[in-house]
């Protein structure tokens, strides 16, 4: 680990429009929480600084959706996300909010100054505008094809699905998000940061000077868009939520929630320096602090180059050394979407699964997105917990604390052989931290269940309980070299399992220790003999089948309910004419026959009695319904269309039909049965 003075580590700040859920933890706040953690116990001076994002569309949009006032909208997931971090261990050194006075304060300050050193493009350009809404339409206000990848719903200023970030007006067929209306064109005046002057800058200072310590996902974007070209960004929008843009001229006008948001790290982290009594300022402008920002991939763009492009416009700050940036988390197989309900939300599993706070924690570590998109399943869950931390993490634990309490009444023997494990207790403290130095967490993860696995391999081996009454002094030997590898799971775990470490130091009757004091030799040790250590408690409990059977059906619960809200109807067609209507002569009818047509799946051949004739219609329904089953149906047929040869069999008309998504057929037929075959439907 390099060796900076400080570090200001960020995770990216939640929009308030609904709750964290597993993505937004696996993504960011739970890896971001253990690299501090962990800088934490190497005695480092780290600040980990976030706050709610409480700008913007979505949170209009939001407040549009339940009906209350945006304002409504960020109280309420505020404190709900808030809250959850709390008890799910983020250890935030300050968890602030863009609605707080000192960041209007500090995210206006900025923009003046770049305003005054005229860093800023002022332009007025023609900007899409819904005449029904009576407003402007910005970002997610609008919605349309993407012109890089050509995705259908991509938003205004960028596409969840490439990640491209764009100007609304590069959309293809645009629609308003609030009324469906294709939009107009309208001038507004707007200020723009010239990302075109900053790129070859920005080429040298991350494409060369990061090559090889940022992450290739992240080097992937960043190199993509520089070779696309940057151009000026809009900073500002016509909203009327958000940060009043603070110069003349700019009434109606507040800057863009993603100009304020990360000045929010800034404003969050006066936040906590008054609180504290400290000085913000070292933690943002001395050269010898590291600016690490945890955040998902969607945010690279804003991270990797806006941002910095901002930073370096100011003059004064520091730039981030790293931009760790994950991947997604899906669930079940489907993306995450907090519209659709498809999520696992935090507050929610907290309720379900009190006090397992680190099985969450642990599953989402050892599952991190951390290269690629990854899934979540109820059933990895319960197979991590069972298989890893119960069956390898937890039994070991259990093993070793009641051996102890039952030959030795809970008293630590003394040393005797020096065991290989004792050394690679240091080999496991470097490695793990080397892996989260390397923001590999899932590796690091994954050698602390290891350090478990050599505990358990190596009672396996040694067999104390064969050996105690031949030769007692073995198996203290055993027992010592045992209770050492405890020990070190106590402290080598406190950035993944903060809450399962402190219990295990309870167990241990051990405080906690600094990250390189985890250090054992043939002289020192991390338990001395005599200690004393406390009752033996299961650290983890199995998962059954039932409450993850009640997880599962939750997600069904949204499944079906999101199929029912999103029966997507097919629009209206063109404009007819009466005489177009006229022309068709639909009757009323009824079936007399029905047969299979052989060799096709769909189609059946049919005898109809429409009133004025009695004629063939070959039909595909025949799926839908069995030949016997609709002998004497009345239905709709249009007569007059021209008869066509389906299967070498002339069908003389249509019979109408209403037709689900899902393909499910049923007959356009007269509710009353007085209607006589042959009538028409006008
Ligand atoms: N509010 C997170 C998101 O895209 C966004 C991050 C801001 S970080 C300055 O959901
Ligand atoms: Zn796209």
């Amino acid at each position: 680990m390099n060796q900076a003075k400080r570090y200001t580590i960020t995770a990216a700040l939640p929009y308030t429009n609904g709750p964290v859920h597993i993505g937004h933890l696996a993504g960011v706040y739970v890896p971001a929480d253990i690299y501090t953690r962990y800088l934490r116990l190497k005695q480092k001076d780290v600040i980990y600084i976030c706050g709610s994002d409480e700008h913007g569309v979505p949170i209009t949009l939001r407040a549009k959706k339940e009906g209350v006032t945006p304002q409504q909208i960020v109280d309420k997931y505020h404190s709900i996300i808030k809250k959850s971090f709390e008890e799910f261990g983020i250890s935030f050194d300050n968890y602030s909010r863009t609605s707080a006075k000192i960041h209007h304060k500090t995210a206006s300050t900025f923009f003046k100054k770049l305003y005054d050193d005229g860093k800023f493009i002022e332009e007025t350009s023609e900007q899409f505008y819904d005449k029904e809404a009576n407003q402007f339409l910005a970002d997610r206000f609008i919605v349309g094809t993407c012109p890089k990848c050509g995705f259908e719903e991509s938003y205004g200023d960028q596409c969840e699905s490439c990640g491209t970030s764009h100007n609304a007006t590069d959309l293809i067929n645009p629609k308003s998000a609030i009324t469906g209306n294709t939009p107009s064109l309208k001038e507004t005046k707007h200020w723009y940061l010239p990302l075109d002057q900053y790129e070859s800058w920005l080429r040298e200072w991350i494409v060369e000077g990061h090559k090889n310590d940022w992450k290739a996902n992240v080097l992937g974007q960043v190199k993509s868009w520089l070779d696309d070209g940057l151009r000026p960004r809009a900073v500002t929008r016509d909203l009327d939520w958000g940060i009043p843009v603070p110069v003349e001229g700019a009434k109606g006008k507040v800057l863009y929630v993603w100009f304020d948001a990360p000045i929010g790290y800034i404003s969050s982290t006066k936040e906590w320096a008054k609180r504290e009594n400290k000085d913000w300022e070292p933690y943002w402008k001395d050269k010898d602090t590291q600016l690490i920002h945890f955040i998902g991939k969607d945010n690279i763009v804003f991270h990797a180059i806006i941002f910095p492009a901002m930073l370096k416009a100011e003059g004064s700050y520091i730039l981030p050394e790293n931009v760790p940036a994950n991947e997604f988390l899906n669930l079940e197989g489907n993306k995450i979407s907090t519209s659709k309900n498809w999520a696992v939300w935090l507050h929610e599993y907290l309720l379900d699964f009190p006090d397992k706070q680190d099985v969450l924690r642990y599953v989402l570590t050892a599952n991190a997105p951390e290269s690629k998109d990854n899934d979540f399943t109820w059933k990895d869950f319960q197979a991590r917990n069972n298989n890893e931390l119960v069956a390898i993490l937890g039994n070991f634990i259990n093993r070793v604390t009641v051996l102890i309490h039952k030959y030795y009444d809970g008293i630590v023997p003394e040393k005797g052989k020096h065991f290989k494990e004792l050394d690679k207790i240091n080999d496991f403290r470097n490695s793990i931290g080397k892996s989260i130095e390397l923001f590999r967490f899932r590796e690091a993860s994954q050698e602390l269940i290891n350090l478990a696995r050599m505990g358990n391999v190596f009672l396996q081996e040694q067999e104390p309980w064969k050996k105690i009454k031949e030769n007692p002094d073995e198996v203290k030997g055993i027992m010592f070299v045992a209770i050492q590898i405890a020990a070190a799971l106590a402290h080598l775990s406190a950035p993944f399992l903060p809450f399962t470490s402190k219990k295990l130091c309870n167990i241990l009757n051990i405080e906690p220790k600094n990250w390189d004091d985890v250090f054992v030799s043939e002289t020192k040790s991390l338990i001395k003999n005599v200690h004393q250590i406390n009752a033996s408690e299961l650290l983890f409990e199995k998962i059954e089948d039932d409450a993850i059977q009640l997880q599962l059906d939750k997600l069904a619960a949204s499944k079906t309910l999101n199929e029912q809200e999103n029966k997507v109807l097919v629009p209206q067609k063109d404009e007819i004419t009466f005489d177009d209507f006229t022309n068709m002569d639909i009757r009323i009818g009824t079936i007399l026959e029905a047969e299979k047509v052989t060799k096709t799946k769909k189609l059946l051949k049919l005898q109809v009695d429409v009133g004025i004739d009695t004629r063939t219609i070959v039909s595909g329904i025949a799926e839908s319904f069995s030949p016997d089953a609709i002998i004497g149906q009345q239905v709709s047929v249009l007569v007059n269309l021209a008869p066509r040869k389906i299967r070498g069999i002339e069908s003389q008309g249509m019979i109408l039909m209403t037709e689900t998504k899902e393909g499910k057929l049923s007959f356009l037929a007269p509710v009353s049965d007085t209607v006589k075959n042959g009538e028409q439907v006008n």
